[in-house]
């Protein structure tokens, strides 16, 4: 990832807001990276500009954990603001349109293996994104077992507990209330279609890199 330590910057799309369309809207695209990202990205920068120490620090760093004691509003604050900027930017870098229609290679046999189809993981993965109560993201990840779905809560992110996350989807109401209102199901099946699975495959790639050095 560009731009990973401070002074942080809205680094670019890899395309315009308008090339979701119709699966997600021009505005919605918009709004989401100019409005709700650049506050992250600001809100980011004030506190470390606040806050030195941590300025050494990259953003994967400052999702995962900081391994120092910070006084609580801090904490809260970082895991917030960087969790903000990570998480955006891991979304928006995996939308692409037109997008392939499914994996290739080791990820889709870890996906065969794991939910018996690409249709057993979109499944199982609309129904976590479903179930997020509030603001939230789901995501693959790849963990101790192999490949999983899990979710989090605002901005928190599955680094935090140890788990290399490869796909995500933002189900926070901003990602599609113009188009969808609150229909969160039809945002998740206009997402489905524009996955760029190449992306996920990289991350997984890298995911299993990560998990080997660990052993
Ligand atoms: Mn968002």
């Amino acid at each position: 990832m560009e731009n990973n330590y401070y002074p942080f910057e809205n680094v670019p799309l890899p395309y315009a807001f308008g090339d979701m369309e119709p699966l997600i809207d021009e505005k919605t695209m918009q709004l989401h990276y100019e409005k709700h990202l650049q506050a992250y990205i600001d809100n980011l920068n004030h506190l470390l500009q606040a806050n030195p120490a941590l300025q050494r620090y990259s953003l994967e760093q400052m999702v995962r954990g900081l391994p120092r004691r910070l006084p609580n509003d801090v904490g809260l604050s970082l895991r917030r603001f960087a969790g903000g900027v990570y998480n955006h930017r891991f979304y928006f870098d995996l939308l692409q349109n037109p997008a392939p229609e499914a994996p290739c290679g080791p990820l889709a046999e870890a996906i065969d293996r794991r939910f018996g189809s690409l249709d057993g993981f979109k499944d199982a993965f609309r129904k976590a994104a479903l179930s997020v109560f509030g603001s939230g993201y789901a995501w693959l990840v790849l963990g101790r077992n192999g490949l999983g779905i899990v979710t989090t809560p605002n901005q928190n992110n599955p680094l935090a507990r140890g788990l290399c996350p490869i796909l995500t989807v933002d189900v926070w109401e901003h990602a599609y209330y113009l188009k969808h209102f609150g229909n969160r199901g039809d945002y998740l099946d206009n997402w489905f279609q524009i996955i760029n699975w190449k992306q996920a495959e990289e991350n997984y790639a890298r995911c299993l890199v990560g998990s080997r050095r660990q052993e």
